[in-house]
């Protein structure tokens, strides 16, 4: 339980499925941790003036605007949270760095390298003023992902040969599924690539501490036309595509003008990709990134190959780490189970006794802790917006190379680009 007076007052934009997210660390986290400074959520903002007001009160904000313009300029907000599509994240994200408030972006940071390289050197050139900024890759959050990265990091798995991920969902497996804005390359930048293939690589990068170094991919949009969303007057629809928070999701009821031949429109962002990629250290790794992956909802895996011993992390078991351990008498070897929940792991002496389970939202709860620590003690916290550009640049190399017939791309290192 926070015990400080001093405050951070939070100016959060967008309050769909990661305005939520966001919204339940916020309230939790002064709750849970003891930080040098409190995080109040002082004031939401969204386009529609009656759907921002009910969020406020939902969601437990103080007040409420439709102007984001309105809510940087406030000298009573000290952090800007970005939860918006991602065509908005770079105009937003760099206002409020130049406005000196600290900012806490959704992944992935951008839509483009190019908007992506001015929010890394917007950043840099902040953080020389003590302004701090991070992108928001809640899975690292994860007590076991946390812990996978330090059993990694104390060399318990020697030299790391293999990295395998994938992130599996098939909420557009319906080919009637509506043109929803995650499915647009404007409002979203990239499909079932950027939108979850950003986790695995930025996951995997962290868990690691090696960088990608070169791709070679395929990409493909199964279904290219969609039915326009209900009540939508084109392309300009903004429902969200979780499942979550679509509007009635009534895709037939998106009629034509005649009445009966449903409006379509095309879908122009990736279903799935697939690459193989190189990390630095001579590590060969593939990824998978679906959301055709019919029954699997949210199905997130990594596993990590090392001389000495195999690491694998699984989100729907998310307490959980398994091991092998190859350094055990051979009599013993086998995979075990460790289950992260005691208080020596990352986050959880917070929580509850050990045994008694966390879940998904409490990975945004420790972002936020970890955001407001770091802001409250003058430290820049991780992953920081050059991160941000690091997954940006893979994604960007994996889109090249799939439309050069998955020729090898090479991948660049972020703080270099920046500085170019
Ligand atoms: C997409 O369906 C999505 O909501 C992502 O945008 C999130 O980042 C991921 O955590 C869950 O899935």
């Amino acid at each position: 339980m926070s015990t400080t007076d001093r405050e951070l007052r939070v100016g959060m934009v967008g309050y769909a499925f990661m305005g939520a997210a966001h919204s339940q660390a916020w309230r939790t986290v002064n709750r849970v941790f003891d930080l040098p400074a409190r995080a109040r959520m002082a004031l939401i903002c969204g386009r529609d003036a009656a759907k921002v007001a009910d969020a406020a009160g939902r969601l437990g904000w103080d007040a409420y605007t439709t102007d984001w313009r309105e809510l940087i300029a406030s000298d009573d907000i000290d952090v800007v949270d970005v939860c918006t599509p991602g065509d908005s994240h770079a105009e937003i994200a760099l206002a409020a760095l130049a406005a000196g408030k600290h900012v806490l972006c959704e992944k992935p940071l951008a839509n483009t390298i190019s908007e992506a390289r001015a929010m890394a050197a917007a950043a840099v050139t902040a953080q020389a003023a003590g302004v701090r900024s991070m992108c928001g890759f809640n899975y690292r959050r994860v007590p076991a992902v946390a812990m996978m990265r330090r059993l990694v990091a104390d060399g318990r798995l020697g030299v790391i040969r293999h990295v395998r991920a994938t992130y599996l969902q098939d909420w557009i497996v319906d080919p009637q599924f509506p043109l929803v804005w995650r499915l647009q390359r404007d409002r979203a930048g990239s499909g079932a690539l950027g939108d979850i293939g950003a986790h695995i690589i930025d996951l995997t990068q962290y868990v690691t501490g090696r960088r990608i170094t070169g791709v070679s991919a395929i990409t493909e949009t199964f279904v290219r036309e969609r039915p326009l969303p209900a009540g939508s007057s084109g392309l300009a629809a903004t429902v969200d595509g979780t499942g979550v928070t679509v509007d009635g999701l009534a895709a037939a009821d998106a009629n034509g003008s005649d009445g009966h031949r449903p409006a379509t429109g095309p879908v122009t962002v990736d279903d799935a990709a697939v690459f193989v990629a190189r990390l630095e250290g001579g590590v060969l790794a593939t990824y998978e990134a679906s959301r055709f992956a019919t029954g699997r909802k949210n199905a997130l895996r990594v596993e990590i190959n090392g001389s000495l011993g195999t690491v694998a992390f699984d989100l729907e078991r998310l307490n959980e780490l398994e091991f092998y351990d190859a350094t055990r008498p051979a009599a013993e070897q086998g995979f075990g189970r460790i289950l992260v929940t005691e208080g020596e792991h990352p986050y959880m002496s917070a929580w509850w006794p050990p045994g008694h389970l966390i879940g998904y939202e409490h990975s945004f709860t420790h972002q936020a802790r970890d955001f407001v620590e770091a802001v409250a003690t003058g430290v820049d916290p991780a992953p920081s917006f050059v991160d941000g550009l690091q997954v940006q640049l893979v994604l960007d190399a994996v889109t090249r190379s799939a439309e050069l017939g998955s020729s090898w791309t090479e991948v660049e290192p972020a703080l270099a680009t920046v500085a170019a």
